[in-house]
């Protein structure tokens, strides 16, 4: 595994890199990683994921579902995403919960959903905050872009979206109108009665939120997603003592609709979490390389909690 072991995961890597990073994970771990392309960006890139099966592959396996990047900017998830899965791989051997969840679960990872919009963060200085995706809107040259936390097909268009193809909250021409969306959508829907868990990883603000973003619709298991998204706070702060606040975005923020969260949730899959890594506010999107390492292993905590929650009961 010597390419895997040189890769620095305390720094952030380009589309390229990222790509190239994959492709090495799949050779270096054969077997036990493979890769998958399961649809197109607006401009043509091929979404990936990878899937970790450990060392059983068979039929009867469920399977956790982890999607990073959604969101252009928040460059520390897709930097999570990569980091979870090399600190699955170096620890499955040993680490006799990840061994034994291995055999039950795979994990299917997308480390950037995306590409596009992560690509163009890369170009320079005056791109690096961008969020949406990279197609247009409905307005012509003027805006690009949709906001891809708002494009999916749950209670699409109800509350915390615009319809200003300007806005950062652009919930698109109609549901599902952005292929990176339909990607998730028709490769999570194909599988969900073997996703037991929906996890995207986004930053920031330090919050597990769990579903419904709109305020009139509560989960059927409320409580139980409560008191899980509790217990990973808790492992989150046994880590570097960082607070992560737990609840649903109307209760803790503000509503919003559109959500692939909220789109698991509702099409069965029983738990389905969002995570706003590091930080509160300070750099923001702009998390220092030197808080990498700290972020993601209290998130690796965060989210080791939900998955042998999930994967006893
Ligand atoms: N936040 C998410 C977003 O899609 C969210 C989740 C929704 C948080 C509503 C709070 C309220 O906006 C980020 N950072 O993308
Ligand atoms: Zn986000």
């Amino acid at each position: 595994c010597a390419e895997q072991r040189n890769y620095n995961y305390f720094t952030y890597h380009n589309m390229a890199e990222i790509s190239e990073w994959m492709k090495q994970i799949v050779k270096d771990n054969q077997g036990v990683v493979s890769i998958m392309a399961y649809g197109q960006t607006y401009g043509k890139q091929s979404i990936k994921l990878l899937k970790v099966i450990g060392l059983a592959s068979s039929e009867k396996k469920k399977a956790i579902w982890m999607d990073c990047g959604i969101h252009a900017r928040e460059w520390i998830s897709p930097a999570f995403c990569q980091y979870f899965v090399r600190q699955v791989l170096d620890t499955y051997k040993t680490d006799e919960k990840i061994n034994e969840m291995l055999k039950n679960l795979d994990f299917y990872i997308t480390p950037v959903l995306n590409m596009d919009g992560y690509s163009y963060t890369w170009l320079n200085n005056s791109t690096r905050l961008w969020r949406k995706s990279r197609s247009p809107g409905n307005c012509g040259d003027s805006c690009m872009g949709t906001d891809l936390n708002r494009n999916f097909d749950a209670n699409w268009g109800a509350v915390g979206v615009s319809r200003n193809c300007c806005s950062e909250v652009y919930n698109g021409a109609s549901v599902l109108s952005e292929s990176e969306a339909q990607a998730v959508t028709n490769f999570v829907t194909e599988k969900r009665n073997d996703i037991l868990c929906f996890l995207t990883i986004h930053s920031y603000g330090q919050l597990i939120l769990l579903p419904y973003g709109h305020p009139n619709v509560t989960a059927p298991n409320y409580d139980e997603l409560m008191s899980v998204g509790l217990a990973a706070a808790k492992a989150i702060k046994d880590v570097h003592n960082m607070d992560y606040t737990v609840g649903t975005s109307p209760d803790i923020l503000y509503p919003n609709s559109g959500s692939s969260r909220d789109w698991a949730r509702l099409i069965g899959i029983p738990f389905s979490f969002t995570f706003e890594l590091r930080d509160k506010g300070d750099y923001g999107f702009e998390l220092p390389v030197e808080q990498i390492k700290p972020a993601c292993e209290e998130a690796y905590a965060g989210v080791h909690s939900i998955v042998t929650y999930v994967h006893d009961k």
